[in-house]
């Protein structure tokens, strides 16, 4: 039934042979089979093709996490759209350059801003506007797929074709959409499902946003073609993980996680006695956090690599030496070379250059951005990472820095030049700076440093225009006013200084 559309029949594959098998247990104490999922992700599908999705039609989403979201992912690519998440988080300015942008067919909004998306949605000339509560069982999403009846072939799919976008920020300030196929996720989930053991029997806790590669295809895409089951959290609870510690076998997180869970007093070793594996990413790990777990709960936490464009790209060993302040080794099928970013070749172990991947694992392009394209993914299928890295003699990767001028808050990324231009349209300012510094909880934090035109500083003024215009992780967590901003002999902000001159004073606000 599946077998034409290639992401889908490798998603079902394994649940298909598990009798009622359960794919998820709510907090609400509900358990959701896989055999149910399935169902209605194909009445989904149908309400899709109703609403004029065709093979390769983007449909947008930007609703709350709920098993009727991952439904509705699953519905996508078995109606052969393509999926396009958007963080819960962002402002509707935002949304309006992603709907502009990829052109979607349908968008399935918050019921709740039904209201203010629905003119945006038609200037973006969207054909079909739904909605979904954060409960998932509300909207006319929901109603309408409970019109529905279960069993639909999936539209057929070939591995090249795409399944999903997801937006990345640009250096820019224009977010550029990463095309991925359906090979490229598929190929990476089953990569990672024999790399870290995962089987029917384990259980994930699963706490991450799903709307950003790492808790959408990463810890669902494994699960589903594990046939594991998850421990799905609607939100990011504390609490509820470490309640769920004792029933579960994986973690996955960003570094985050690991850093407020060794702050509370119920994490222990008999807690963590039934687990397996804790793994980690999308930011920096430190090193002080990967051996204070591991004395805490004696579980060394497995740090991988990847990113939007790239799905997973290395990973410390599962059977092997988890190297702390490391991402490991390159997965099967996946290449690593540092280059020399002036003459593009490949340096030797040791010396520290630019990250370049390469693999099936790799998207296809920009959305509608040939020329971006072209800078960061070679003709002979090379990617530009922009991260600036080492590999050691035997073969551990270690990230040191970024070539792109990028910060990561929490997991969340942040171009700076957005922020900038935002604070820079407020009538009372000159220029800015914005730039991260080290914060203890997410890792790096958006500071912003403002020249301002005349005396007067307005900086609830300045708060005020973030606050409309920008999700809520992008806002400086502190404003400071200065004369003017240091320049090289280019005219080019020294943005090291500032961070030199200023890190302390921001850091501890
Ligand atoms: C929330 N806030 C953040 C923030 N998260 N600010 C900066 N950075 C963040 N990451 C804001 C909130 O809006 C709030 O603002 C204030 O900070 C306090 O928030 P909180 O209550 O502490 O946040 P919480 O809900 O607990 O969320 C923290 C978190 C979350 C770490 C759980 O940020 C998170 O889920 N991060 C994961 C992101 C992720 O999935 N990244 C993967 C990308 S894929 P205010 O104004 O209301 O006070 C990728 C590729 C790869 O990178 O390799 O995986
Ligand atoms: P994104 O664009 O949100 O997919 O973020 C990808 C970026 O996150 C990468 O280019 C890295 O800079 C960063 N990243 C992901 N995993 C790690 C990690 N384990 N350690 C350091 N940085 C990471």
């Amino acid at each position: 039934m599946y077998h034409s559309n290639y992401l889908a029949s490798i998603l079902r594959s394994t649940s298909l042979k598990q009798d009622d098998a359960v794919f998820a247990y709510l907090t609400s104490g509900e358990e959701v089979t896989y055999t149910a999922l399935f169902a209605n992700a194909e009445k989904t599908a149908k309400v899709l093709i109703k609403a004029g999705v065709e093979p390769g039609d983007r449909v947008a989403v930007q609703v709350g996490k709920s098993i009727t979201t991952v439904e509705l992912y699953l519905g996508c690519i078995l109606s052969g759209g393509v999926f396009l998440p958007l963080n819960t988080d962002y402002t509707a300015a935002e949304v309006e350059y992603f709907l502009t942008d990829a052109s979607p067919k349908v968008f399935v909004c918050d019921q709740g801003v039904e209201q203010v998306m629905g003119p945006i949605a038609s200037h973006a000339k969207v054909k079909t506007l739904l909605t979904l509560d954060a409960s998932g069982l509300a909207g006319s999403l929901f109603e309408r797929r409970e019109l529905e009846s279960a069993g639909f072939d999936a539209v057929p799919r070939e591995a090249n074709d795409l399944a999903a976008i997801l937006y990345t920020s640009g250096t820019t300030g224009r977010s550029k959409g990463a095309m991925l196929s359906h090979e490229a996720l598929a190929a990476n989930a089953l990569t990672l499902v024999e790399h870290w053991q995962f089987s029917p029997q384990d259980r994930l806790i699963h706490a991450l946003p799903i709307f950003h590669i790492h808790g959408l295809f990463v810890a669902l895409n494994i699960t589903l073609c594990a046939g594991s089951s998850l421990y799905f959290l609607n939100r990011f609870d504390l609490d509820e993980i470490v309640a769920c510690l004792p029933k579960a076998s994986v973690l996955m997180g960003v570094p985050t996680f690991y850093v407020r869970l060794l702050k509370h007093a119920e994490l222990t070793k008999d807690r963590v006695a039934n687990m397996r594996l804790f793994v980690s990413g999308s930011a920096p790990l430190l090193a002080e956090t990967h051996q204070a777990w591991q004395q805490k709960t004696g579980h060394a936490i497995l740090e991988r690599y990847g990113m939007t464009e790239t799905n997973m790209n290395t990973s410390n060993p599962y059977d092997g030496e988890r190297r702390p302040g490391t991402v490991g080794l390159a997965l099967p099928g996946v290449e690593v070379k540092i280059t020399d970013s002036e003459t593009g070749l490949s340096l030797t172990s040791g010396e520290v250059g630019q990250i370049e991947v390469r693999g099936p694992n790799l998207f296809t392009g920009y959305w509608q951005m040939p020329e971006k394209t072209a800078e960061e993914l070679r003709s002979d299928g090379w990617f530009i990472t922009g991260d600036l890295g080492c590999l050691d003699d035997d073969a551990y990767l270690t990230i040191v820095g970024r070539s792109k001028d990028l910060i990561i808050s929490g997991g969340y990324n942040v171009y700076p030049k957005e922020v900038e231009l935002v604070i820079d349209e407020h009538a009372s300012v000159l220029e800015s700076a914005v730039m991260g510094v080290p914060h203890a909880d997410f890792g790096e934090a958006v500071v912003a440093i403002v020249v301002a035109k005349g005396e007067d500083n307005d900086e609830a003024g300045i708060r005020a225009l973030c606050s409309a215009s920008l999700a809520a992780y992008k806002r400086p967590k502190s404003i400071l006013f200065v004369d003017e901003l240091p320049r090289n002999t280019m005219g080019k902000v020294q943005k090291a200084k500032l961070r030199t001159e200023y890190s302390s004073a921001l850091t501890q606000r």
